[in-house]
């Protein structure tokens, strides 16, 4: 009926193929594309979590930044930094907003 056999030395095949009969049914279609599903979501969940831990350690580290520039007498770099503050605290907090609240969006279904 809607069974597949398998392409002749199919490496993507074997794989689908569960119980190695050579032939992909539907079941075994189906449960290959929820595991595929899953990977796709797994992956983004590890990407957004990587940046938003960029993000974090950003904000934390900021302020060790201006001080380390403060310290090493680039008095200017300092000043630069402290200028830039408001608007980088600002863009990581919408990055961090936009990220949990697409997080807790996509988790309400
Ligand atoms: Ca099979």
């Amino acid at each position: 009926m809607a069974a597949k056999r398998l392409e002749d030395g199919s490496a993507h095949g074997h794989m689908m193929d569960r119980d190695g009969d050579g032939i992909i049914s539907d079941e075994e279609l189906e449960t290959s594309k929820l595991i595929q599903d899953l990977e796709l979501q797994h992956e983004r969940a590890n990407a957004q979590r990587a940046m938003s831990w960029f993000a974090l350690w950003g904000m934390l580290l900021y302020p060790s930044l201006v001080v380390v520039s403060e310290f090493f007498g680039m008095n200017q770099a300092a000043s630069i930094l402290g200028d830039m503050a408001a608007v980088y605290f600002v863009s990581v907090a919408g990055i961090l907003a936009a990220f949990f609240g697409s997080q807790a969006w996509s988790n309400r279904k």
